[in-house]
């Protein structure tokens, strides 16, 4: 059986080998005060129209839940930095939060880390593992703090002393014992600029977001019709995912640049939001097919730009 330390040499070579911005690892634990705080979260009815979350909460508190992966011991994390140069004034990609600019970030993240747990497997034959990035239900920014990566800030994000905030996340649930990290402390100390820059108090301190309020969740729900409320609240703003508490965090300020696959893609740097309003459906679809704006919709995407336009 390969030891923990070998393991955790390998993850190391494996992750630097895949570009990641960073990486760590946890042991499987219970999560006890996690546990309290995702009740009493779901109980206050802040996690609005994000059900599975009430419905899969007990995978959501244990990678090792039969469900999900049986005996999984570690949890590795990795973070991608989504800080690229911005794109022109006036251009679509300004009218839209970075995860969206370049390519879907679920892929990105989802193929580095297959890259990942394939090499684990040449190395330390007969381990098992689970991939997630978002696509299963696991407290992914939890396991990122116990891995050291950052902590979670009152916007609510993983803030890494390095990267901020902009950045993406995902991991690799493991059958076997990898050396761990220790848990990042806390950074935020008495900064509440995240707090005053929501422009819908969707964030309180407490480092729990109102998904009913929040305009992230807003632009990106198919089954929310962009009615005459939300119209009014996203004009001037963001079209898809907002990126307001992020912005006003003092550690995203001078971040380097972040991984070249998140460039933001050149539709979105070269056409202003209103040329792509003026495309033919079919055009405008082919144009996001590579973004994760894809899985809303062209149609829905289209109406929150023209309420962003004013
Ligand atoms: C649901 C969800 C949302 C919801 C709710 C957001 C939220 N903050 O929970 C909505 C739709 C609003 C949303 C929006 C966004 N999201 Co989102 N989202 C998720 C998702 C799928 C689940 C998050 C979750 O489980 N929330 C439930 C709450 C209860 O869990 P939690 O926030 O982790 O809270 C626990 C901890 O905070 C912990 N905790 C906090 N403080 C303390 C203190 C102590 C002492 C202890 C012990 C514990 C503790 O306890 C809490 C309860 O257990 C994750 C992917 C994943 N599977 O993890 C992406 C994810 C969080 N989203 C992401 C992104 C990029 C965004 C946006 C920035 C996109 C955008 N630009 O528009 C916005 C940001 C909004 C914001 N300020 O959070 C990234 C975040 C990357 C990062 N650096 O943190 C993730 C990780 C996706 C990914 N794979 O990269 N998102
Ligand atoms: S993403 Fe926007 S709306 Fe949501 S909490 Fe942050 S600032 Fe508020
Ligand atoms: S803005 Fe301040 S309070 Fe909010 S996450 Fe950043 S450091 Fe923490």
């Amino acid at each position: 059986m390969t030891s923990p330390a070998a393991l955790r040499q390998a993850v190391n070579d494996l992750a630097g080998d895949a570009r990641c911005a960073s990486w760590g690892v946890s042991r499987v634990e219970p999560l006890v005060e996690e546990h309290r705080r995702l009740l009493s979260w779901i109980r206050s009815g802040r996690h609005g129209s994000c059900t599975y979350l009430e419905r899969r909460a007990d995978i959501l508190l244990s990678p090792d839940h039969p469900d999900f992966l049986d005996g999984a011991r570690s949890v590795i994390m990795i973070s991608l930095s989504i800080a690229r140069p911005d794109p022109p004034r006036g251009s679509l990609g300004m009218s839209v939060a970075r995860h969206v600019r370049g390519l879907d970030y679920h892929e990105v993240v989802a193929r580095r880390l297959r890259s990942i747990l394939s090499g684990l497997k040449v190395r330390a034959g007969g381990i098992h593992g689970r991939v997630f990035v978002d696509t299963a239900p696991v407290m992914e920014k939890v396991w990122a703090q116990r891995a050291g990566l950052g902590w979670i800030g009152r916007n609510g994000l993983l803030v890494q002393p390095a990267h901020g905030s902009f950045t993406v996340l995902g991991g690799i649930a493991v059958d076997a014992e990898v050396e761990p990290d220790q848990p990042a402390e806390d950074g935020c100390g008495d900064c509440r600029a995240c707090v005053e820059a929501c422009p819908v108090a969707a964030i309180s301190g407490d480092r729990l977001v109102d998904v009913r309020a929040c305009l992230s969740r807003l632009t990106s729900e198919q089954d929310v019709p962009c009615g005459v409320d939300l119209s009014a609240r996203l004009a001037g703003r963001s079209a898809f995912g907002c990126d307001l508490c992020q912005e006003a965090c003092p550690h995203n300020d001078s971040l380097p640049d972040g991984d070249p696959e998140f460039e933001p893609l050149s539709f979105m740097k070269e056409m202003s939001a209103r040329e792509f309003l003026a495309l033919d459906g079919e055009r405008a679809e082919a144009l996001i097919e590579d973004t994760s704006i894809s899985s809303t919709g062209v149609a829905r995407f289209r109406q929150n730009l023209a309420s962003a336009l004013g």
